[in-house]
């Protein structure tokens, strides 16, 4: 694989998705993100976890005939042919998140596509946050748990012509072992999105701190990893609901380099130095595998035996 170190990079921010509003018309903005990418050199786009429909998670949906609705059985790639026409005429990597049902069994999915126009990356959110059951007392639901299956791929890296990238989704970015286990494989750069509502009702104490708590999570992993972080947000007053914005882009150094202005469709743009992540990995955290795996193993022995 004909590597580049540095390049253009961006986090394509979408704003709030009506539930009235069709998929077309979502992916009509994705492409204009994806148009304005191109016109800035961009070689690698991230949109947001479940981006081409409202977070419909908040909502408690009886109607089997609804609910498919938001689900797509493979990745909708008529839907989308100018975006993959765009990816493959510019050489650029994109990743989206979608729902899918892959023979009847729902995951809350993440893929990338590349110059190719193929897919050459599928993730499957593992950590499912929120509930299974309709709970009459929250202002909005988060049913992630009834409506999706715990993801059955691991956290796989892909080498790509720019460097080795992984994805986590939303809840993932909360857990430093999302990172450690990609980082252990040579990943150097992890994309996610997230749709993070501002407001928690198990503990609103926090509700005042979810945009400190976004970037915290990610740029302490960012730095103990030596890695990059690109994250996208789904953004702003949703059908009532205010998800968090704050889009950016984290060097290995932990530091913003690039974040969102607005909770609108937004384009977040860095240049990435994969030689950043070798510079933290070689003088600050040498993951030495003679130390670090046994250790693993050890600890793994003794938390289940
Ligand atoms: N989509 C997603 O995973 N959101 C969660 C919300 C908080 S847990 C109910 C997040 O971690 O941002």
């Amino acid at each position: 694989m004909n590597n580049k170190s540095k390049y253009t990079a961006a986090a394509a921010q979408l704003g709030p998705i009506d539930p009235s509003e069709p998929k077309e018309s979502v992916v009509a903005r994705m492409l204009n993100l994806l148009i304005e990418a191109k016109t800035k050199g961009t070689e690698l786009v991230v949109f947001p976890e479940l981006c081409l429909t409202t977070f419909f998670p908040r909502y408690y949906i009886t109607d089997p005939a609804n609910l498919d609705t938001y689900y797509e059985s493979e990745v909708p790639i008529s839907l989308m042919s100018d975006m993959f026409e765009l990816v493959r005429k510019e050489k650029i990597i994109i990743s989206f998140g979608y729902a899918e049902r892959d023979n009847g069994i729902p995951f809350n999915t993440s893929v990338y596509v590349d110059s190719s126009g193929n897919i050459v990356g599928k993730y499957r959110k593992i950590h499912l946050p929120g509930h299974y059951e309709y709970e009459p007392d929250r202002p909005f639901q988060h049913l992630e748990k009834r409506y999706f299956t715990k993801g059955n791929l691991g956290f796989p890296t892909f080498d790509t012509t720019l460097g080795r990238l992984g994805m986590c989704i939303c809840n993932d970015r909360r857990w430093p072992e999302t990172y450690r286990v990609l980082a252990l494989q040579g990943c150097e750069v992890v994309t996610l999105g997230y749709n993070t509502p501002k407001h928690y009702p198990l503990a609103p104490e926090h509700d005042h701190l979810q945009e400190f708590h976004n970037h915290l999570c990610m740029q302490a992993a960012a730095y103990a990893n030596g890695m990059w972080v690109i994250a996208s947000a789904k953004a702003g007053l949703e059908d009532n609901c205010e998800l968090i914005g704050g889009s950016c882009i984290i060097s290995p150094r932990g530091e913003i380099v690039a974040e969102a202005n607005t909770t609108m469709d937004e384009l977040v743009v860095a240049q990435i130095d994969l030689n950043e992540c070798t510079l933290i990995r070689e003088n600050i955290f040498d993951f030495n595998f003679d130390i670090y795996i046994p250790l693993y193993i050890y600890i793994y022995y003794i938390f289940f035996y």
